[in-house]
């Protein structure tokens, strides 16, 4: 069977997804998109075969459709995640899967109501080989219980537009998620602190932070988010157990010997870094829509995410220790985080 899918947003990750639907994964052909730049649309529909049409709700009921990508901004994630609900097609929605607490316990509801999985947000760290071979060590017990993690995410630098906030919505959401999954153990609460300023950065930008996180289990997650680095993309995360530590392998490199140095390049771009875990991650998404058995992260790992971005962003504010306060988990969404 193939799957028809219809993406809405064709800025960076919504073309890069199309790409991989078309040129990548099997099963999938991609049929539909949609911008509110719509030329931006019809260029990206003409490139891989697909209609461009006027609205994220024309997508979303186009009968040439079965399931829907969305990759458009931040804000407009929960009024499509609800239209696809709505029509009961199975929906892939980028982080984040809404920017209020509220507008995801309204999809989570609208999903129970459903009565089977329909949704999968983006979280793509849990498919990257690295994540998985590190979380296969934690689970089989190698370094004894976990007692601290210690993590980096670095970019080598942002635009003007991003925010001090959006150390915490943007960028630590991803060890958010990963974190929870990684050590089965939910966030409770969130402390930033705000070390001496990159002289790098904007006026308005407090970069780096560390993002202290405690779990229901006392594990003590402490996280750099360093997005004007310079030198490249980075990411790091060791776990430290009662019996040994384990660390993230970082993608292969070739090392060279040159000019009386060993020396290997750093990444530069999120997109090189997780290229084979975004690529595994919507192959998996269109195996499963075909299967109907939607699988991954989930609406309500989508809602955690979003409670613990939110006390992120009131502990910048405040400097203080957030509690993090997540309702009870439905059964419908499992046991394991
Ligand atoms: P982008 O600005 O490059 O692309 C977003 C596109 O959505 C733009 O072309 C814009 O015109 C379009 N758009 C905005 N509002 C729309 C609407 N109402 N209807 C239809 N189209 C609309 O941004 P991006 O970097 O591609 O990010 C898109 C989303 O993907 C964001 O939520 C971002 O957080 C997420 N993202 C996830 C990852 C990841 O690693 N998983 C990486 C990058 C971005
Ligand atoms: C970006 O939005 C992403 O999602 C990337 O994966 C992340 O590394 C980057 O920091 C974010 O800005």
């Amino acid at each position: 069977m193939t799957v028809r899918i219809g993406v809405i947003g064709t800025g960076n990750i919504g073309s890069d997804h199309i790409r991989r639907l078309t040129r990548v994964c099997t099963g999938a052909q991609v049929t539909a998109v949609t911008d509110i730049d719509p030329a931006r649309a019809a260029e990206v529909g003409s490139e891989y075969g697909a209609r461009a049409l006027a609205t994220g709700a024309e997508v979303i009921r186009d009968a040439e459709v079965d399931a829907v990508l969305v990759a458009s901004w931040g804000p407009t994630h929960a009024d499509y995640v609800l239209e696809a609900i709505a029509e009961g097609k199975p929906v892939f929605c980028e982080k984040p899967l809404a920017t209020t607490a509220e507008d995801c316990l309204r999809i989570v509801d609208a999903e129970l109501a459903h009565g089977s999985r329909l949704v999968q947000v983006g979280f793509m760290r849990r498919y990257d080989a690295g994540y998985r071979a590190l979380k296969q060590a934690v689970d089989a017990g190698r370094i004894g219980t976990p007692l601290i993690a210690h993590c980096a995410h670095r970019n080598p630098s942002v635009p003007e537009s991003y925010t001090s906030e959006m150390a915490v919505q943007d960028t630590a959401v991803h060890e958010i998620d990963v974190m929870r999954w990684l050590l089965d153990d939910e966030i409770i609460s969130v402390q930033v602190l705000t070390p001496r300023r990159t002289g790098r950065a904007f006026e308005h930008l407090q970069d780096p932070q560390i993002v202290l996180f405690e779990t229901a289990n006392g594990v003590r997650i402490d996280l750099e988010v360093f997005v004007n680095c310079r030198f490249g993309y980075d990411i790091r995360c060791q776990v430290v157990g009662e019996d040994g530590a384990a660390s993230l392998p970082q993608p292969a490199q070739v090392p060279l010997l040159v000019e009386g140095r060993e020396q290997q390049d750093v990444l530069q771009d999120w997109r090189d870094r997780f290229v084979q875990a975004y690529d595994r991650e919507i192959q998996e998404w269109v195996d499963s829509v075909a299967a109907k058995t939607v699988g991954g992260p989930s609406a309500w790992d989508g809602y955690a995410a979003t409670v613990i971005t939110d006390a992120g962003v009131e502990a910048l504010a405040s400097g203080a220790i957030v509690p993090v306060s997540i309702k009870d988990r439905p059964a419908f969404y499992g046991a394991d985080l």
